[in-house]
């Protein structure tokens, strides 16, 4: 290979890399004023051995056959041929499909797999899956699941009231307070989807620290806002948001100072909300005290601030991947409402800014090119999160979103691009419901903990191996993503594979429509330049294009979206809910009578809280060293572990109580299960509260300390999933709660095992 610099994208930045036929090197675009330190972890994918290097099958369900076997995670696998693999696969498919019906395919594969528009992983497969007969598919995601059932329910479409209400440009001009409930970490909006190419997020809070604003930190960890703002940090006792919001209303409202104008011209519900705030137990900031942890003068100090002035009430996505994740979400809208602040520029609410590169930022003007949609003939489906549920109890009925449901039977599952063994909850819940299933099928470029499950592996390329076109709908640069380095091992593209597949089963040229993948990039292309050439712009043929590398896109001007429009005429722009205003209670959730999620926001007990056995939440929030689970092994990521294992951050004096030294290695552990990981001691977190984040690959053994729990009862790693609970956040989204769960920490009295979670399975 020549060794010429070549653009490429990732979800954590475009950047810039060359090749000289062992070495990678990669720099961040030129463009970008705050690069992601992630970038540092795309070498080691070039050719590590946790890479797949040829198809390989589970030995258990090649010699016997497919079928119910809790051998799955634990078998040993050989390498087939493509040719083999592909015929026994293609067989497999029918056989499900004739005997159980196409909804016993399942087809959810949720996960982000990797930038690129078209060699994306999930819209290959579903392509797939949809031509050749159909699938039960998944709804919503892990991390917005609670608010994206409740959001459009009370205040508007869920893009809307969150990717492209308050911008960036709007806080760092107009706002005055910016109230951060679980922060705006720039770890955390350094990701987006399909890359950005600017990351503009520090820049801004900086400037509106610079014009005299005043953040407010809320969350158990201090560095969930950057330095650079000198925020004001409350502690809060995770879980307990809603409480202060509600305590923040009921004070605003004792003082006057809510603004009964908007409440009675464009909310909706008032009345009941205001009942629930003074109602016994009245939920005034003495009440908010003793369930938050944070004093009752700070609370009335915080309410007398946010009264004055533009104030933002953001909520980071983390809130509502708990129990009764809906509430903070809900109580975050109401508290903008009683303020009468939503749809003024830099003020009121958006959930998720700051939670990902997405957010606040200026739409393109121009469609992004996109690969194509083939719909899904079968219409069976389940919320993301509930996946275990619906392999360990078939036909067993469940509530969502206001009507009752039935689990449907599925026989073969199939993933490409997305790590469920890395994402779901209660890993060893999953390991049994996964030995359910008839046929396990994955996709992927290395051995995850998922992969380690499946009965058949196919090894996948990585966007380094092919060329692709970078976009997304908020930000301006369409980026060419050159093939850096040549495939690894036996590694496919997920088309080429699934194309095969789709001949073998008879829908060959529905699946790929007679394009090659390069025919696929042009047409692809061609909506975009289109677009470009009715505006009378550059609008360069897809060789140009290529060639040039990356082209720069018009954006729309920052109009304040629909909550501004809202705001100026509520008749004219109502909002999608029932009342076409902002629902600060509904009349229609409460119909549905839930009893864990009433029809107006409100606390609710957790039913897992900390307490004398399981003293400590946990927070697994997502990791500032990596997206997820992948490129774990990458430079960035293994630098921050310690002797490899990931790191659980305790505060001094909680880490003293215990016995534990900076650098141990502890045992986190529930009755579900546990994880070792290195402490760090950290002024930064609240005492009662241990962090640490996910993706570290699982990595189970027997646990010393409980030898009954079988082989698998102790990730060695550090995969909070160990841990935490596989339930919904209510019966109204069933959303994930990864976020949160009640833990003990103890020292590790045994030589710690060495951890093994990135090294290929015995193959033979
Ligand atoms: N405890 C806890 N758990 C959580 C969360 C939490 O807060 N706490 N957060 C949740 C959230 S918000 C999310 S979004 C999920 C994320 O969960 P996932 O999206 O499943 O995590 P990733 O590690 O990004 O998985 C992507 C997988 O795709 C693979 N891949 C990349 N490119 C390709 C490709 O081209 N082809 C194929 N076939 N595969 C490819 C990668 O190797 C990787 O294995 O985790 C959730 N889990
Ligand atoms: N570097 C990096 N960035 C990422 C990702 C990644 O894997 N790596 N993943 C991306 C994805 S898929 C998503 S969905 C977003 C998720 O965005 P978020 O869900 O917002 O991200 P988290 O880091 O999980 O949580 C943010 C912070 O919320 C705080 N928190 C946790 N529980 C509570 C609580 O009960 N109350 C309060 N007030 N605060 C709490 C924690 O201290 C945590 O650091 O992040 C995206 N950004
Ligand atoms: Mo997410």
């Amino acid at each position: 290979m020549t060794e010429i610099e070549k653009t490429h994208s990732a979800h954590w930045g475009v950047f810039r890399a060359r090749y000289d036929g062992t070495r990678l090197r990669v720099r961040p675009h030129p463009g970008d004023p705050d690069p992601s330190p992630v970038l540092d972890n795309v070498p080691a994918a070039v050719a590590h051995p946790a890479r797949v290097a040829a198809p390989a099958v589970r030995r258990g369900w090649w010699e016997r056959g497919p079928g119910r076997d809790p051998e799955r995670g634990r078998d040993g696998y050989l390498t087939v041929s493509w040719d083999a693999v592909l015929d026994r696969l293609a067989e497999e498919t029918r056989r499900v499909r004739s005997t159980y019906g196409d909804q016993a395919v399942y087809g959810g594969s949720y996960g982000w797999a990797s930038a690129g528009r078209f060699h994306h992983a999930q819209g290959q497969l579903h392509r797939f899956l949809a031509v050749t007969g159909g699938y039960t598919r998944s709804v919503n995601s892990y991390s917005g699941g609670a608010a994206e059932v409740l959001l459009p329910q009370i205040l508007g479409g869920f893009d809307a009231v969150t990717r492209y209400a308050v911008s960036w440009d709007q806080v760092a001009a107009h706002t005055d307070t910016v109230l951060a409930f679980g922060g705006m970490a720039l770890k955390n909006s350094a990701i987006a989807a399909g890359g950005v190419s600017r990351h503009l997020e520090r820049g801004a809070m900086r400037a509106a620290r610079d014009r005299g604003a005043v953040f407010v930190l809320v969350s158990p960890l201090r560095p969930d806002l950057p330095e650079d703002v000198d925020a004001t940090w409350l502690p809060i006792r995770p879980g307990t948001d809603v409480a202060l919001m509600l305590a923040l209303m009921h004070t605003v409202v004792a003082e006057g100072r809510h603004d009964t104008d908007f409440l009675a011209s464009h909310c909706d519900g008032w009345d009941q909300l205001r009942e629930y705030l003074f109602a016994a137990p009245v939920k005034d900031a003495g009440w908010a005290a003793e369930i938050t942890g944070i004093e009752a003068p700070a609370i009335r100090e915080l309410a007398w601030r946010i009264a004055y002035g533009r104030t933002l009430v953001t909520v980071a996505q983390s809130l509502q991947r708990a129990e009764h994740g809906e509430q903070p979400v809900w109580g975050g809208a109401a508290l903008a409402a009683v303020l009468g602040q939503i749809g003024l520029p830099g003020a009121g609410f958006n959930y998720g800014l700051g939670s990902l590169g997405h957010y606040g930022r200026a739409r393109n003007a121009v469609p992004a090119p996109a690969f194509s949609r083939v719909a899904n003939p079968v219409n069976s489906f389940i919320p993301v999160a509930r996946v275990a549920d619906m392999l360990l109890h078939p036909g067993k009925p469940y509530v969502y979103d206001g009507a009752e449901h039935t689990y449907p039977h599925v026989r073969l599952a199939w993933w490409a691009g997305g790590n469920p063994f890395h994402h779901h909850q209660d890993l060893r819940r999953l390991r049994r419901a996964v030995a359910e299933l008839d046929t396990f099928v994955v996709h992927d470029p290395v051995w995850t903990a998922t992969a380690r499950h499946a009965d058949v592996v196919l090894p996948s390329t990585t966007t380094l191996e092919r060329d692709d076109i970078g976009a997304t709908n908020s930000d301006p640069l369409l980026v060419a993503m050159k093939q850096l380095v040549p495939p690894y091992g036996e590694a496919r593209n997920d088309y080429d594979v699934l194309s095969d597949l789709a001949h073998r089963l008879g829908h060959g040229a529905e699946f790929g429509e007679g394009r090659t993948a390069r025919e696929w990039l042009v047409h692809m292309y061609d909506r975009t330049r289109k677009a470009l050439a009715d505006r009378g712009l550059d609008a360069p043929d897809f060789e140009e294009f290529w060639e040039r590398g990356e082209l720069e896109l018009p954006q729309r001007p920052d109009d304040g979206g629909v909550l501004a429009r809202f705001r100026a005429d509520p008749q004219a722009h109502p909002l999608p809910t029932p009342s076409g205003k902002v629902q600060v209670a509904s009349a229609a959730i409460a119909g549905h009578g839930l009893a864990d999620h009433p029809g107006h926001p409100a606390w609710l007990e957790p039913a897992e809280a900390p307490d004398e056995r399981h003293p400590f939440w946990l927070v697994s929030n997502q990791p500032a060293t990596r997206l997820h689970s992948q490129l774990d092994f990458g430079a960035h990521s293994a630098g921050s572990k310690r002797s490899g294992r990931e790191v659980v951050r305790i505060h001094p004096a909680d880490a003293a109580g215990l016995g534990i030294d900076d650098g141990d290695v502890v045992r986190i552990h529930n009755d579900r299960g546990a994880c070792l990981a290195a402490a760090r001691l950290s002024e930064d977190i609240r005492p009662g509260v241990v962090q640490l984040p996910t993706g570290a690959w699982w990595d189970p053994r027997p646990d010393p300390e409980r030898p009954e729990l079988g082989d698998d009862a102790l990730c060695v790693h550090g995969n909070p999933n160990a841990v935490t609970r596989d339930r919904g956040s209510s019966s109204l989204a069933q959303g994930c709660t990864g976020q949160l769960c009640a833990v003990a920490v103890s020292p590790f009295p045994h030589e710690p095992p060495e951890v093994t979670a990135h090294t290929a399975p015995p193959t033979s």
